[in-house]
């Protein structure tokens, strides 16, 4: 039989098997991007499950990507190198090994009472802790934003200590799947704010001075779907065509909305792919309407993704500035000054396109752009701080903590800043 066929026969009963997809000797490449020509011949790599896959899609030349390099086409990878003169590193030797070491408890559910922050959660345990809370604190109400296009629940918590009072900050997070230090790190800072005392009053000040939003999973389909088959899965689950499924829902709102182009992919199978129209996802169009209906509590607004240790502001679609830049960007930087102080984690910050690379419909342009208030993406870290292992959006609970302190803190400065300038 053609070498082809046996690969698609292979994919096909890797996919339709319960266990998930391994990625034994699969490495990492961080690849610096540095003329045109480098970036044509990555943009022409076969990509795909048992190919090679694009954590980052390159787009510009300048950029730098992480490309995930199958053992099979490792020789054919280092031809490419040679040939092109391309400037990597090899940032994860064994892609296999972070999985293993992720999950030690694999794919633990636990009773809402011992939740904790030593491995990660699926989405219906983390609903029996948001349901908890709800039994435990007043100031705490269970909110939905809608359903997902397998039918699970959008759920998020609302804080608010002084109903009417407080002004409001939205976080959205685990939009894309894989990203799952982004919930983990969400629910730790759900519970901080819970149980902060009076010996830590910058997070008691934020506990009682904000009425919060947050969605600790956006994508519940992806999440689990990342979790139970196929751990590198970024967007939503719905059919595209007949063999391509989702969409990148960080790419799917109305705000320069484009298929294809330079932010985006009009290519069904790919993972910035833009969708077949704006909002065409259950899940981007549900929180949009939520957030629209609950516009008048809000003043800010943030997507927490990883991991690329940044802090972007708009715009995505163009190098143009928003009027507002200079205090957007000082809302960046106090906020990047305190999560460094803490552990010492280098972030970047600036608008999108310069900074990270060209994006269109994304939520927190989106956010700023519909609703007038300051929109801004997190991306975590993606590497040990301590020791400077790097794991790209596999990293080991351990990680969870201290990344979850350093957001924290930044927010509180984010925060105080925003005060200063009359945002909140
Ligand atoms: O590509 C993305 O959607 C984000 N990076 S990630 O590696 N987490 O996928 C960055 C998006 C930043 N763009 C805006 N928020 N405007
Ligand atoms: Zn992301």
């Amino acid at each position: 039989m053609h070498l082809k066929s046996i690969s698609v026969i292979v994919l096909f009963l890797a996919l339709a098997n319960a266990e998930p997809a391994r990625f034994d000797n699969y490495r990492v490449y961080t690849i610096s991007i540095q003329d045109d020509s480098q970036l044509d011949a990555l943009k022409n790599l076969q990509t795909g499950p048992q190919q090679y896959e694009f954590i980052d899609e390159p787009r510009k030349s300048g950029q730098e990507i992480d490309l995930i390099v199958p053992p099979q086409l490792q020789d054919d990878f280092e031809d490419l190198v040679t040939q092109k003169s391309l400037k990597v590193e090899l940032s994860i030797p064994n892609l296999q090994n972070l999985i293993d070491r992720e999950s030690p408890r694999k794919f633990a559910s636990r009773a809402a009472e011992d939740f904790g922050w030593d491995d990660y959660y699926p989405v219906d345990t983390i609903y029996e802790w948001l349901y908890h809370l709800e039994s435990l604190y007043d100031e705490v109400t269970v909110i939905k934003a809608g359903d997902s296009f397998e039918g699970r629940e959008i759920l998020g918590v609302n804080i608010n200590r002084r109903p009417g009072v407080n002004p409001g900050i939205f976080i959205e997070s685990n939009i894309h799947a894989r990203e799952w230090i982004t919930s983990a790190s969400t629910t730790w800072i759900i519970n901080k704010l819970l149980t902060a005392t009076d010996a830590e009053p910058e997070i008691r000040d934020l506990a009682d001075n904000i009425n919060w939003y947050i969605f600790p999973v956006i994508n519940v389909d992806g999440y689990q779907y990342s979790r139970e088959h196929y751990r590198l899965w970024r967007k939503t689950r719905s059919d595209q065509g007949l063999i391509c499924v989702g969409v990148d829902p960080n790419r799917n709102w109305a705000s320069f909305w484009e298929k294809g182009g330079i932010g985006s992919s009009g290519n069904m199978c790919d993972i910035t792919f833009a969708g077949p129209e704006v909002f065409s996802e259950i899940e981007t169009r549900s929180v949009s309407e939520y957030v629209l209906s609950i516009r008048d509590n809000l003043n800010i607004y943030l997507a927490f993704h990883s991991a690329a240790q940044m802090i972007l502001m708009p715009w995505g679609h163009t190098t143009d500035l928003i009027p507002e830049h200079t205090e957007h960007l000082s809302l960046c930087e106090a906020a990047v000054n305190a999560l460094t102080a803490r552990h010492g984690t280098p972030y970047t910050y600036g608008p999108t396109y310069t900074t990270i690379y060209p994006t269109t419909g994304t939520s927190s342009d989106w956010a700023y752009y519909a609703l007038g208030i300051p929109g801004f993406t997190y991306e975590f870290r993606g590497t040990n701080t301590a020791t400077g292992e790097r794991y790209s959006f596999v990293a080991p609970p351990d990680q969870i903590q201290p990344n979850s302190e350093e957001v924290l803190d930044s927010l509180a400065a984010m925060v105080g800043r925003a005060r200063e300038l009359g945002y909140l």
